[in-house]
């Protein structure tokens, strides 16, 4: 009977559609989504405006926004069960943003490592819109009153950030948001880059070879791994100073369910070649269906703007409510 079901928690989520996304992408977050999705109320959204912090080239951006939407259908993110949405087609984003970003310290910006990452990569352009990241991904999150939001381990700080923001607005104008969980992976929670363990795998890395994307053919993704940066070491064990052993540990790991110590037994005796090849495979035939269902998905541009349509609309209900809340809280006028 619906009136005596519990209430199920709400999972909101996104990623930039900056490139197409990363191994890691789909470890440290993507992956997740889709377990969640059986057990929670689910909101996926593509990040589009976080993407404009970075500059983008107009035309390329249109194509992969639509691309990352289609992508995570391909992954099994299901509209039936889920929430999907662009975030730019909910105008609520920018308008919490404002009231949250009048809320936020210029001093706690200023901690944000992503902030000070991204301004030592790009020092042309330092803009405001990176400096005040964390309030738009603050409004996402809070406009839906997640209680939970599954990210990888970089974004932890984002999260912090978030709940700081929403406990001292609900101090100050009385209870209004959600205050939101990270719930981060314990294997996979940072995939490290193939070319240098000691750094995360970023879909915007220039060297092709220190990310597998999860459209790569398997040839490449083999190519790829067998290329990855190890050590001088023989021993596939799990270790520290072993980084790129250790990330390869970790990704086998995640996708076959087999623990450290299973690994660390199946491959005593063999070589680092072995083992990388191990990998690969089992990378390649991990993302072998999602490349095909992301080919099919691809060619029904209909299908995709029903999708993404219907989500706007059904995300612009539920952000409008908080926003009539928030506004009313502030002091502002009712129209
Ligand atoms: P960019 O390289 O453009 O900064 P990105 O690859 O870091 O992007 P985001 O869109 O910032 O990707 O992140 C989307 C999600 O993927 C976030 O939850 C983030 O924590 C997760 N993520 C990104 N990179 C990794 C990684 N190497 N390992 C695990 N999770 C990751
Ligand atoms: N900043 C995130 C992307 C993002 C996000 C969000 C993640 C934008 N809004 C809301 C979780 C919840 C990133 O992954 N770089």
């Amino acid at each position: 009977m619906a009136d005596t079901q519990e209430k199920k928690q709400i999972i909101l989520s996104g990623i930039q559609p900056t490139g197409t996304f990363t191994l890691g992408n789909y470890i440290g977050a993507i992956r997740n989504w889709v377990h969640l999705q059986e057990e929670y109320d689910c909101a996926y959204m593509i990040a589009d405006m976080h993407s404009l912090t970075v500059r983008q080239e107009p035309a390329k951006l249109r194509q992969q926004i639509l691309s990352a939407f289609a992508v995570l259908l391909a992954c099994g993110v299901d509209p039936e069960k889920s929430l999907m949405f662009i975030q730019s087609h909910v105008y609520q984003h920018a308008e919490l943003n404002w009231v949250l970003a009048c809320n936020t310290q210029f001093g706690e910006l200023s901690r944000m490592t992503q902030f000070k990452d991204k301004s030592a990569k790009h020092p042309e352009n330092i803009n405001a819109g990176l400096f005040t990241y964390p309030s738009l991904m603050a409004a996402d999150i809070l406009l839906y009153q997640a209680n939970l939001v599954p990210v990888g381990v970089d974004q932890k700080q984002h999260l912090e950030i978030t709940r700081d923001i929403a406990i001292r607005f609900n101090n100050n104008y009385g209870p209004t948001f959600t205050i939101p969980e990270p719930y981060i992976p314990e294997v996979g929670a940072k995939v490290m880059s193939l070319a240098d363990p000691a750094k995360k795998m970023s879909k915007s890395d220039e060297n092709q070879n220190a990310f597998i994307t999860i459209l790569d053919p398997p040839e490449v993704i083999i190519r790829k791994f067998k290329r990855a940066v190890t050590d001088s070491d023989m021993e596939i064990r799990y270790a520290e100073g072993k980084d790129g052993i250790n990330n390869l540990m970790s990704i086998y790991s995640v996708l076959t369910g087999d623990s450290y110590e299973t690994i660390e037994r199946d491959f005593s005796g063999k070589g680092y070649g072995d083992f990388k090849l191990a990998v690969g495979e089992v990378v390649a035939e991990a993302l072998r269906p999602i490349r095909e269902n992301y080919d099919r998905v691809m060619k029904d541009k209909a299908y995709l703007e029903e999708v993404y349509r219907a989500g706007a609309q059904k995300a612009g209900y539920t952000a409008e409510k908080t926003m009539r809340k928030v506004y009313r809280k502030v002091g502002f006028l009712a129209k």
